[in-house]
């Protein structure tokens, strides 16, 4: 079998030259060689595009080279997917999937195949799935569990509704994704069954999910009531916010802007800090908060934009959200810790 970094280094490279084919035989031959699925899927697959996301969050890659590299990555986990489901499954029916506002699918597919090559007889609802279709499969299939994958902070609510619907069927459910941080605090707040790191780890919970669990507890009304508000109010706040932020006032409307232009980065920074406030009023973990500042920060760093237009910013959400004093005193208390 090839050494790792060799193997990187040729998946890489295919990425980079747009050669879907080249990645597709690569991965086809590590898996015929014996490689584990999983270890193609995590170590060579998600690693890569791990990296595509730095070079996006840059500036490096365009955002275009950013969707070419995603779609190859994609060709390849099907090809494993398809190689995975050449062995019929030994256990129950699993279903994966991402909630609403979720549209990161390719961790999703991961999931789907690393359970799917550990016997599980899984079925992939894919990105943004309405807890309407994931109630409808709950209930035709009857699977033993759900694992759901969460990579954006504004899908966290929606993920949510997730797991109520889940184990109001009685269903465990497995949550995980970097959404979900680094720990199991954001899975257990939520009332998720169980939290992993990785697609081994699904693995892992998924095998000792409990049969049967109770209907997740009501999330603490004060925090959850001002979150739900927030939602209703986004579009607003951040129409407010791109006003008065010296960053998005200057870069523009975002209307007028192509994918990747400062005006775009400018609107999904406001967009950010608005679900990691909300993220932290449903889950109690304020991490969310001052990881995206540290994200935003290298955002504008690497642009070339002045550190100082991030705690600029950070006062410009204070004063934004004077009716919502929680989310108020959380940005306050945490935004500033995490800019570097
Ligand atoms: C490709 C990509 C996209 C594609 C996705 C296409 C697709 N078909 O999947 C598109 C273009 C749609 C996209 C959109 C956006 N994206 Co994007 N995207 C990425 C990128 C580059 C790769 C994602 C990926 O496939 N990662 C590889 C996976 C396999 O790794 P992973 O997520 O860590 O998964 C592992 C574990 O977390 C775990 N796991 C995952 N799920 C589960 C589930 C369970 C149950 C368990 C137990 C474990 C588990 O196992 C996996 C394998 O080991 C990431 C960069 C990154 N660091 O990941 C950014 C990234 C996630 N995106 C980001 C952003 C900002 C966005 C947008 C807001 C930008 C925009 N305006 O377009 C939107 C939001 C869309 C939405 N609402 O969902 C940011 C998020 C930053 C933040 N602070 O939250 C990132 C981190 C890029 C960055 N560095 O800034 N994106």
């Amino acid at each position: 079998m090839r050494e790792l970094a060799d193997v990187l280094a040729r998946y890489e490279a295919a990425l980079a030259a747009d050669d879907a084919a080249a990645a597709r035989t690569l991965v086809e031959q590590l898996l015929a060689d014996g490689m584990d699925p999983v270890t193609v899927l995590t170590d060579v697959v998600a690693r890569t595009q791990r990296t595509v996301g730095t070079r996006w969050q840059r500036g490096e890659w365009s955002v275009a080279q950013e969707h070419a590299a995603t779609a190859i990555s994609v060709a390849a986990t099907r090809a494993v997917s398809r190689h995975v489901r050449m062995t019929p499954p030994t256990r129950g029916p699993v279903l994966v999937a991402c909630s609403e506002r979720e549209w990161h699918a390719l961790p999703a597919m991961i999931i789907d195949c690393a359970l799917r090559a550990n016997g599980w007889d899984s079925t992939l609802l894919g990105a943004a799935t309405s807890p309407m279709r994931l109630n409808q499969h709950l209930q035709d299939l009857g699977p033993e569990a759900v694992a759901v994958s969460c990579s954006v902070l504004g899908a966290l609510p929606t993920t949510r509704r997730f797991i109520e619907a889940s184990t109001a069927a009685g269903v465990p459910i497995a949550v995980g994704g970097p959404a979900f941080g680094y720990d199991d605090v954001r899975a257990r707040a939520l009332g998720a069954t169980a939290w992993a790191a990785t697609a081994q780890g699904a693995v892992d919970v998924v095998a000792g999910l409990p049969a049967v669990v109770p209907p997740a507890p009501p999330l603490p009304a004060g925090p959850a009531g001002e979150q739900a508000l927030l939602e209703v109010d986004h579009r607003r706040l951040v129409d407010a916010m791109r006003v008065r932020w010296s960053v998005s006032a200057a870069a523009g409307p975002v209307e007028d802007a192509s994918p990747g232009d400062l005006a775009d980065v400018a609107a999904d920074v406001l967009h950010q800090v608005l679900h990691a406030v909300a993220a932290a009023l449903l889950t109690g973990d304020s991490r969310t908060i001052s990881e995206t500042s540290w994200w935003i920060g290298d955002l504008m760093r690497t642009r070339g934009i002045d550190v100082a237009t991030v705690y600029e910013l950070g006062d410009v959400v204070t004063a934004s959200l004077t009716e919502y004093p929680l989310a108020r005193a959380l940005v306050t208390r945490h935004f500033a810790a995490g800019i570097t």
